[in-house]
């Protein structure tokens, strides 16, 4: 992607609007990048103005304020201050002609027929849904991570289950805020493969800062492995620890929160886990998804992240273990 004053080298970050990946986040660059630099340049003028004034009045004997205005010098400052008058309504309307066309363009692609992902906000995770089959069990769910195909064009439905969110992966598009009882639409584009990160960008209580999300664009081929494998219900254990590992899951709290497809637990409270261990990051991308974390996690998420809708789960070290081994093999 390119850009009138090129930023891309010089801001590498996944998540930052100077590194434009799709066409809307380009269109708000171009934006960006005009109003700082008018607003750049008319500080610099303004300041070099006011510093020759200012070095001028301490040279200069101060002259005594005539009684009736010159004429001349009256009519030189309305000239001045009439330019500068102008020039400014121009620059001013010149930014609001720009960001008119912005908001116009980043709309533009919502006329195009759109892959559908419905996005739920929660209290501080990111639900996400894919209603691509008719049928409703045939529905991939999965948290935090929205895998979507580079370059085809993606209509995110976005609501909340509780307060007000807003969705906001700042390479690929502005924010938008999802609203409990409404339901608002971002369609976007990623032309570049890579994983995008996210956050909330609407405080929304004690974990906002922890409800980041990945959008992961891959190649069509990916992307159809990935869903395809995520259609398939849970995998059954194969060894004795991971089958011992699910008992203990579904005979716990766990099941009147999580689902996990192929089995008995199926509530909507946290995030479903058929394919947990697909996932590379867990709690909203507060930590990586590896054994360590997955274990203190389960044990015990108030001391990770305080507040969270998860309680402890205090258990035999056995069990835990096993259970972490069942979690792990939910690929
Ligand atoms: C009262 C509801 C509740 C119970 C009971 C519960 N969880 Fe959770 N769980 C959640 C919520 C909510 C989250 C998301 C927390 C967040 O990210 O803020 C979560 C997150 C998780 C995650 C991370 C998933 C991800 O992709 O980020 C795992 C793994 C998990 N829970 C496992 C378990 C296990 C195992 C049990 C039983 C021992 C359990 N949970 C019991 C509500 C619950
Ligand atoms: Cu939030």
């Amino acid at each position: 992607m390119t850009c009138l004053a090129n930023f891309a080298g010089l801001f590498p970050g996944r998540q930052t609007p100077l590194r434009p990946v799709g066409p809307q986040a380009l269109h708000i660059e171009h934006t960006l990048v005009l109003v700082f630099a008018i607003t750049t340049i008319v500080y610099l003028i303004v300041m070099a103005v006011l510093t020759v004034g200012v070095v001028r009045a301490r040279t200069k004997e101060p002259l005594p304020v005539p009684l009736t205005p010159d004429p001349s010098t009256e009519r030189r400052a309305s000239w001045a201050v009439g330019i500068a008058l102008g020039i400014t309504t121009l620059l001013l309307f010149i930014m609001l002609i720009d960001s008119f066309r912005t908001s116009h363009q980043t709309a533009v692609l919502a006329a195009q027929p759109a892959m559908k992902i419905n996005v739920y906000g929660h209290m501080w995770w990111w639900e996400v849904e894919y209603p691509m089959d008719e049928e409703p069990y045939r529905m991939v769910r999965t948290a935090n991570e929205i895998h979507i195909p580079v370059g085809a064009v993606v209509d995110i439905h976005g609501t909340s289950r509780d307060v007000i969110h807003s969705f906001w992966a700042p390479n690929i598009h502005g924010k938008k805020d999802l609203l409990p009882g409404y339901q608002n639409d971002l369609t976007l584009r990623v032309d570049e493969p890579g994983t995008w990160r996210g956050q909330c960008a609407e405080f929304c209580g004690l974990q906002h800062a922890h409800m980041a999300f990945d959008i992961v664009a891959q190649s069509r081929k990916d992307f159809d492995k990935w869903y395809v494998q995520q259609l398939t219900a849970s995998a059954e254990p194969t060894t004795s620890e991971a089958a011992h590992g699910r008992e203990v899951f579904l005979t716990h709290t766990c099941v009147m929160c999580h689902t996990v497809r192929g089995t008995s637990a199926n509530s909507h409270v946290g995030p479903d886990l058929t394919h947990v261990a697909s996932r590379s990051m867990i709690a909203a991308g507060t930590l990586k998804n590896n054994r360590g974390n997955l274990t203190g996690w389960v044990a015990n998420a108030q001391s990770i992240k305080p507040g969270c809708r998860m309680p402890p789960n205090p258990m035999p070290a056995s069990d835990l273990n096993d259970l972490i081994t069942y979690l792990e093999s939910l690929k």
